[in-house]
């Protein structure tokens, strides 16, 4: 039978479009509860041309759920995962709660599908989403990574000739959306107040957003990086299942309202060249190539917005490394959709 659902967080961003994607997607389900803080409660919500009433999350709502989609923020992830686990549910928790705890898949299905291998209906257990900027990014750079190995070996070469990402350096434009809803209001409405002369309202972020930009929001740590640059090397890491790879990342705020877009620059073990690489990308589940030299056409935000794949351009060989040794590309993809909601959903088909 359909699994029965629950969705926390159901009136943010991520969690309308968990609700879309459920139905793009034609999720089957037997049952859905939408869940939401005391203040939402109460509110009306119609899904698939039914109407549901947003329930106040409480311990007891995970009786009977079979799988639960959370993006309601760490606190409440950490609060109500295992509570849901505990009820026999599987969360796939969209927070960063949980992400580096080493008994906790962290998945993008594309990449790593075999890391949610354990995990089973009916037996509870927790999945994490990982950030949307690392989703994005490894949606590209797996295929070059893992591939690299595979075009090796079709030519035959000895195993241990195996080419493999050594180093990986990311450069990230990310849009409103990843701080909330809220945040792409505030961009909306500073927009139109800079244009009439007015002074901005700043209230989700310290300084002017519209016409500018700044080094992503994230707490900054004591190595200098924030919260967001240290996800993407820690996630990548775990995600690839290799402690050695060398990743920097600098993630910066720029007024986008919904896609991010990153630059990012790769250093492999062993030669592969830009042909190849396009090669390869335009086979990639979940991406799509632009990369128009003579009409200088490459991924934009607008263009992936509200989509589910990821755009790759800007397809070239690193000129400041030895030959076909390094490669740079720019990637762009929906942060709320691949970037969450999508990716979550992807996870939970995993589990039918
Ligand atoms: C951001 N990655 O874009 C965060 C949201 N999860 O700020």
């Amino acid at each position: 039978t359909a699994p029965s659902l629950a969705v926390v967080g159901v009136t943010g961003a991520v969690g309308q479009e968990f609700l879309s994607v459920l139905s793009d997607r034609s999720f089957p389900y037997r049952s859905i509860k939408l869940l939401a803080s005391k203040r939402s409660a109460g509110k009306r919500i119609t899904f698939e041309d039914q109407s549901y009433v947003v329930e106040e999350l409480t311990p007891e709502s995970f009786r009977g759920v079979d799988i639960a989609l959370f993006s309601a923020g760490g606190s409440i992830s950490k609060e109500f995962g295992p509570v849901a686990v505990e009820c026999g549910s599987v969360v796939v928790d969209n927070s960063s709660a949980f992400r580096m705890d080493e008994n906790v898949p962290l998945v993008i299905p594309e990449v790593n599908p075999e890391a949610m291998a354990g995990v089973k209906l009916g037996k509870g257990g927790l999945i994490a989403n990982p950030n949307c900027s690392t989703i994005i990014c490894l949606m590209a750079a797996t295929p070059l990574h893992r591939r690299a190995k595979m075009t090796k070996l079709l030519k035959g070469l000895a195993f241990s000739d195996l080419a493999k990402v050594l180093r990986m350096v990311v450069s990230t434009y990310q849009a409103a959306s990843g701080a909330g809803a809220a945040a792409m209001e505030e961009l909306e409405q500073q927009t139109r107040e800079v244009l009439e002369g007015k002074q901005p309202t700043c209230k989700i972020f310290s300084q002017q957003y519209a016409f500018n930009l700044f080094s992503h929001n994230a707490p900054v740590l004591s190595n200098g990086y924030n919260e967001e640059e240290m996800k993407l090397v820690k996630e990548t890491r775990k995600i690839w299942n290799d402690m050695n790879v060398k990743v920097t990342a600098t993630c910066i705020r720029v007024p986008v309202m919904r896609a991010h877009a990153e630059s990012i620059n790769l250093q492999f073990e062993t030669p592969l060249d830009e042909d190849m690489a396009r090669d390869i990308l335009r086979s990639a589940p979940g991406v799509v190539v632009i990369d128009d030299r003579n009409a200088n056409r490459f991924p934009t935000p607008l263009e992936v917005s509200n989509k589910d794949d990821v755009a790759v351009g800007r397809i070239r060989r690193d000129v400041s490394q030895e030959e076909n040794y390094g490669l740079d590309i720019f990637v762009c993809g929906d942060q709320i959709r691949k970037g969450a909601a999508l990716n979550a959903v992807q996870i939970a088909e995993m589990l039918l």
